[in-house]
């Protein structure tokens, strides 16, 4: 069975910059989340104020859920040139191809692996696309902290990075 060192070498050797893994548990943070809705910070993004017992607890996320596998993926290469002023620039963050779908690609491929070391365990792979504090959780997990601009930042690297998990069942 793959211990957490050989999930973290799984996910870089899927092109990951980093990864970690931590505890499958409630937030650290439940109070401010909540001020921070009830206050209403959220503005428009009303989908924000949806599950929030989920987002604050992966274990509402993935019934029995255990671990929690963080990755970040690096974005904004420096040689990456502005576009011309005519077509306008467009954030580092969403050049190239659509992220959600290029990291879940390969979360999915590393849930198919882990699910042969772990028969009969649940793996549900998120990018952006399920109510989980990403920061919190990647934070936990070793591969960074969370900046006064409230990202995930990581000394070398910077905080030009994406972040995506995997909350499964299996104790890792
Ligand atoms: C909603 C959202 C937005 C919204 C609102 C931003 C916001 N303040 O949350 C908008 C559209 C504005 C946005 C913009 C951006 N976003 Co955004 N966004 C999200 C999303 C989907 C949810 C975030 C969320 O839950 N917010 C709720 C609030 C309450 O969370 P919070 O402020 O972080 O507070 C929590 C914790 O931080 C904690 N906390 C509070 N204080 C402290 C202090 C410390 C020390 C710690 C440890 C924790 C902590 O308490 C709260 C509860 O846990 C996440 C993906 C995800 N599922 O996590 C991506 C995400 C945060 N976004 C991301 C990115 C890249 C961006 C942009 C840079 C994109 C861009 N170029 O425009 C900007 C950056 C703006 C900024 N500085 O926040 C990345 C961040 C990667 C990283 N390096 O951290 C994420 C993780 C997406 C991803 N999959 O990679 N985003």
């Amino acid at each position: 069975m793959l211990d957490s060192k050989s999930v973290v070498d799984l996910c870089i050797s899927k092109g990951f910059a980093l990864a970690g893994v931590t505890t499958a548990s409630h937030s650290s943070h439940d109070a401010v989340l909540r001020k921070w809705l009830k206050d209403e910070k959220h503005g428009e993004m009303e989908w924000l104020n949806r599950n929030v017992d989920v987002r604050l607890d992966p274990r509402n996320l993935v019934e029995g859920a255990a671990s929690v596998i963080c990755v970040a993926d690096r974005y904004g290469k420096l040689e990456e040139e502005p576009l011309c002023a005519r077509d306008g620039r467009i954030a580092r963050y969403a050049r190239g191809r659509d992220y959600h779908k290029e990291m879940k690609k390969r979360l999915h491929s590393i849930s198919d692996t882990l699910r042969e070391e772990f028969p009969g365990e649940q793996f549900r792979a998120c990018v952006d696309t399920a109510p989980l504090l990403e920061r919190e959780f990647a934070q936990r997990a070793g591969i960074g902290s969370v900046g006064k601009h409230t990202l995930l930042i990581e000394q070398g690297i910077g905080s030009w990075m994406l972040l995506g998990a995997i909350v499964t069942t299996a104790v890792i």
